[in-house]
């Protein structure tokens, strides 16, 4: 998930030049913003893991999920302090530092575009027709690593269903929240802002793909999306984008925030590929956080039975 010319960086290195100045301007902002965030945010934006700044809501009825793994989960810990979120931050440790300042409530999502039903609902009347389920998915970033994540959630077809999309709907666009005051890195450029994603109708309506609200029983913390964000396990990590306020589903293919950045190196489909290297580094290997010996990378991420039908006669080198 890293920024740069498509060149001959080896992954080990990406952190030093661009990275290294995006982190110190950064800081620099976090720095200031320090100051005018102090009087609502006290003791939360110091803390690791900051709690949210919601009520701390504990799922207690929970389904069990077929499709959960039977690995073992990634602790509470490693899952809250380990994070890609570049609206605060291009470190690992950054949005478990800086993400205090995200206020999850109140919270509103849109879902428009092409659904008979289009409308904005709270997040509590969003997700109250909504059974949740627990489902522990293996989580595999582009990057190279990967996590057992313990989610609260629900399909997302299930929610897009009471929409109506129509027979015009044949993807669907994500975005987060865009917000720089409670977000610093949307200060800079690190990517087009907000972030966005996409995925195609079938993918959406798939029903490995789910809406998180959670993790390990309790509300999401702020460095996993709270209050909302998607999760679709046999893509890169990239796809499940966090803090949603907006899906819409559309006729054409959406524009999503990494492969504006650099189509050479994120394509739209991204589903987890040990057979396409990415053009910097080789996918055929991961490290499970928290492991010291690396595992081979599964095509689809392991749910190759579950998903590689919708893929069916595509060419997934070209399609990557
Ligand atoms: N809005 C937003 N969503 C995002 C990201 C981000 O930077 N911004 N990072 C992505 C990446 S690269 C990964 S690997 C996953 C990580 O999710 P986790 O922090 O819950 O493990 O979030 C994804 N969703
Ligand atoms: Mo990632």
């Amino acid at each position: 998930m890293l920024i740069g010319k498509p060149t001959i960086i080896p992954p080990s290195e990406i952190t030093s030049e661009t990275l290294y100045r995006q982190r110190r301007q950064l800081l620099g902002l976090l720095a200031a913003g320090a100051v005018s965030f102090a009087a609502s945010w006290v003791g939360i934006n110091t803390s690791i893991a900051a709690p949210p700044s919601g009520p701390a809501r504990r799922f207690s009825t929970l389904r069990p999920s077929p499709f959960s793994t039977k690995e073992a989960a990634n602790t509470f810990k490693q899952i809250t302090t380990y994070n890609n979120f570049y609206e605060f931050g291009t470190g690992k440790s950054d949005p478990a530092q800086n993400a205090g300042t995200l206020i999850t409530v109140p919270w509103n999502v849109t879902v428009d575009g092409e659904v008979s039903k289009p409308g904005t609902y709270n997040l509590d009347d969003l997700i109250k027709p909504h059974a949740l389920e627990e489902r522990i998915y293996r989580l595999r970033c582009v990057e190279g690593w990967s996590m057992v994540i313990p989610w609260v959630g629900f399909p997302l077809g299930d929610l897009l269903k009471r929409f109506a999309p129509t027979s015009r709907a044949k993807f669907v666009e994500f975005t987060s929240l865009f917000d720089p005051k409670q977000m610093p890195g949307q200060r800079i450029h690190i990517l087009k802002w907000p972030y966005k994603e996409g995925l195609r109708i079938d993918e959406a309506m798939h029903p490995l793909t789910i809406l998180a609200i959670g993790v390990y029983g309790q509300n999401l913390p702020n460095q996993n999306g709270a209050p909302i964000r998607l999760v679709v396990p046999w893509k890169y990590g990239f796809k499940s984008i966090k803090s949603i306020v907006h899906i819409r589903l559309v006729e054409q293919m959406p524009e999503t925030s990494w492969s504006l950045e650099n189509p050479h190196e994120f394509g739209f489909y991204s589903n987890v590929n040990p057979a396409v290297d990415h053009p910097r580094w080789s996918q055929k290997t991961e490290r499970r956080i928290g492991e010291f010996v690396r595992r081979k990378t599964l095509p689809f991420n392991g749910y190759a039975d579950e998903v590689a039908h919708l893929y069916r006669g595509m060419d997934l080198k070209e399609f990557f």
